[in-house]
């Protein structure tokens, strides 16, 4: 496990300066998919955030503070950091995921030099937001979040042809893009681990690269900040709670 500088974390600017800053502040609750992208992000950037719980059974992301802080939108997870001058309110869990990897350490890349291997960093993060995430909610929310309806063998299916596509992108590499830990191998990974409760479709067995490409990056060597296994905790739990209720 890495050392972390519980005080401050440091921003590398574009002048090379290093200045001290304030803990971004995190919102939101470790059941949230995005809350946990944005915890682990952090945590493997060595930045060290603040985390504010918001329960959205409680309710606590409808108060006036929170609504105000999101601009009208009350979705976690949200980012808050006054630092280098500049106030930041944003939403969006892949965007806050970029941040951390921009003001961190750089164990995780944002950004690739080479306009090509941006372009395919770009399309997979892309395709997380835009295909990847709604198939998994399909297949996933009825039995983490009782939202939606039992999942069909269609919607497995679906799943499976994104897994296909992902098995492609990595080919025999380690990681999606450039031979580096890019933040799409984070939002991709943090994303498949809600089929956690799917155990129809064994990553292992029928996409066994895709599997072993996750099981590295979830071992990989993280600070600690608490938040973020605790949120992980939380989920554990809360599928184990749901499980036995049945
Ligand atoms: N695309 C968004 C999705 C955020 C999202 O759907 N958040 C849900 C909980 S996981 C939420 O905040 N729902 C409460 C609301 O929208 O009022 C992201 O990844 O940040």
């Amino acid at each position: 496990m890495k050392q972390k500088n519980h005080l401050c974390f440091f921003f590398q600017s574009t002048n090379n300066a290093i200045a001290t800053m304030p803990p971004p502040i995190v919102y939101g609750m470790g059941l949230s998919a995005g809350t946990r992208l944005a915890l682990w992000t952090a945590d493997l950037c060595n930045v060290q955030v603040e985390f504010k719980n918001v329960n959205l059974w409680k309710k606590e992301h409808m108060t006036d503070v929170f609504v105000e802080l999101t601009a009208g939108r009350h979705c976690i997870p949200a980012l808050e950091h006054d630092a280098g001058g500049h106030r930041l309110r944003i939403t969006e869990s892949r965007a806050i995921a970029r941040y951390m990897t921009m003001v961190g350490d750089g164990t995780v890349v944002g950004r690739l030099n080479v306009p090509a291997q941006q372009a395919v960093l770009d399309q997979l993060v892309d395709y997380d937001a835009t295909c990847l995430y709604p198939r998994v909610a399909d297949a996933t929310y009825f039995r983490l979040y009782d939202m939606k309806s039992e999942p069909t063998a269609e919607e497995f299916d679906k799943v499976r042809t994104s897994l296909t596509f992902l098995a492609k992108m990595l080919g025999a590499e380690t990681f999606m893009v450039a031979g580096r830990c890019t933040v799409a191998d984070l939002v991709l990974s943090n994303t498949l681990g809600m089929l956690v409760v799917v155990p129809e479709i064994d990553i292992e067995r029928e996409f066994p690269a895709l599997w072993r490409w996750n099981d590295r990056l979830k071992k990989r060597p993280t600070t600690d900040s608490g938040a973020y296994q605790a949120a992980k905790a939380s989920l554990a739990e809360h599928i184990a709670a749901k499980q036995n209720a049945e």
